[in-house]
């Protein structure tokens, strides 16, 4: 049964439901995305990225807070979150937080990122579509922001905002020349701690090394445990999210989605027609011992594993490629 209806019309039950199908890769959830992809678009996302403990959680739930008192309706994903979500001052506050999550404009989904179908990105970006069909404004993705999958996780979002520590050492150096891709905003979180305007100078030095360009990051100092500066870095979102509708970064972004989300798709129905096709290979092993004994060879059983999946003949040899 398909609960478009009820997914369109805010049930956060149905939502969740949906968002279950997506996570186990069950048959609804191709069929539902397949429908809903023409009341997408609508969100705004938003990821946030940052090393662990940087107070990205704090700093979500305060903003959460402000964008309802916009009238937006937010949608949040944490993607394997370390500490809960409701961290920072909130934790403890059990009555503000009730706030939070019986809030009827305010959806909160935590995402684990292991053992993930087709990958934890693209996933992730499922689930942010189906929020954004469930109308929510805007659509939060958290992710601890140092390997190589967190931060393509953002690379599917609208916006980004790197969230930056004071007093993290050197291995913060990797980060720190990583915000110029990343970062569309940037947040220096515990402000109250001794370094934080030495932090936001290292980084203003960063950004103005790499030379003028059409949009400059903001930085914004920030407090997850008080929630001061959080209103500054709301408005430095809009403000992005202004020139993002404005300039034509905002359609490329959408775009290069769309081929991802396309690309990925394929790679995933591949992998599994792999898998199918080895599984019901009686003598897989007999080829691996062809190859070990070198009567044969894995390039060779490859190519006869790819006729057998019936896309062999199709995908053209290197070097029939590129020929002038
Ligand atoms: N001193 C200080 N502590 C903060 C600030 N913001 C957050 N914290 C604390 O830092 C800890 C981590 O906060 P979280 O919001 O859970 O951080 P996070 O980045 O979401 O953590 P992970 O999701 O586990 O990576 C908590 O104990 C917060 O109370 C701040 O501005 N100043
Ligand atoms: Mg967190």
């Amino acid at each position: 049964m398909l609960n478009i209806e009820a997914i369109s019309q805010g049930s956060k039950r149905a939502l969740a439901r949906a968002i279950t199908w997506v996570e186990n890769d069950q048959p609804e959830a191709a069929q539902l995305m397949k429908a809903l992809h023409g009341q997408t678009g609508r969100a705004f996302s938003v990821g946030i990225t940052g090393p662990p403990g940087a107070g990205k959680s704090s700093l979500v739930n305060w903003m959460v807070k402000l964008w309802r008192r916009q009238g937006l309706r937010v949608a949040v994903i944490a993607v394997d979150p370390t500490s809960p979500f409701t961290g920072g001052a909130i934790l403890g506050d059990r009555i503000r937080m009730a706030d939070l999550t019986m809030d009827d404009g305010v959806f909160i989904r935590s995402m684990g990122s292991r053992g993930r179908l087709g990958g934890i990105a693209a996933q992730t970006f499922a689930v942010g579509k189906l929020m954004d069909a469930a109308g929510y404004d805007i659509v939060v993705i958290e992710t601890v922001g140092v390997g190589q999958s967190e931060v393509e996780i953002v690379e599917w979002a609208d916006a980004t905002v790197l969230v930056m520590v004071p007093g993290l050492g050197d291995d913060i150096q990797a980060i720190k020349a990583g915000i110029l891709e990343i970062g569309d905003v940037i947040a220096v979180n515990k402000a109250d701690r001794d370094g934080s305007d030495k932090l936001v100078a290292e980084l203003e030095m960063m950004l103005s090394l790499a030379g003028p360009r059409d949009w400059r990051p903001p930085i914004v100092k920030t407090e997850g445990t008080t929630g001061a500066g959080v209103e500054q870095l709301v408005a430095a979102i809009a403000d992005f999210r202004g020139y993002f509708q404005a300039s034509r970064l905002g359609e490329e972004r959408r775009r290069g989605r769309i081929r991802r989300e396309i690309v990925s798709m394929v790679g995933q129905r591949i992998d599994r027609l792999l898998e199918q096709t080895v599984a019901g290979l009686s003598g897989w092993e007999r080829l691996v011992d062809g190859c070990l004994a070198g009567t044969d060879d894995p390039l060779s059983v490859a190519e006869r594993l790819l006729v057998e999946m019936g896309i062999g003949r199709k995908i053209r040899q290197p070097d029939t490629i590129d020929r002038p």
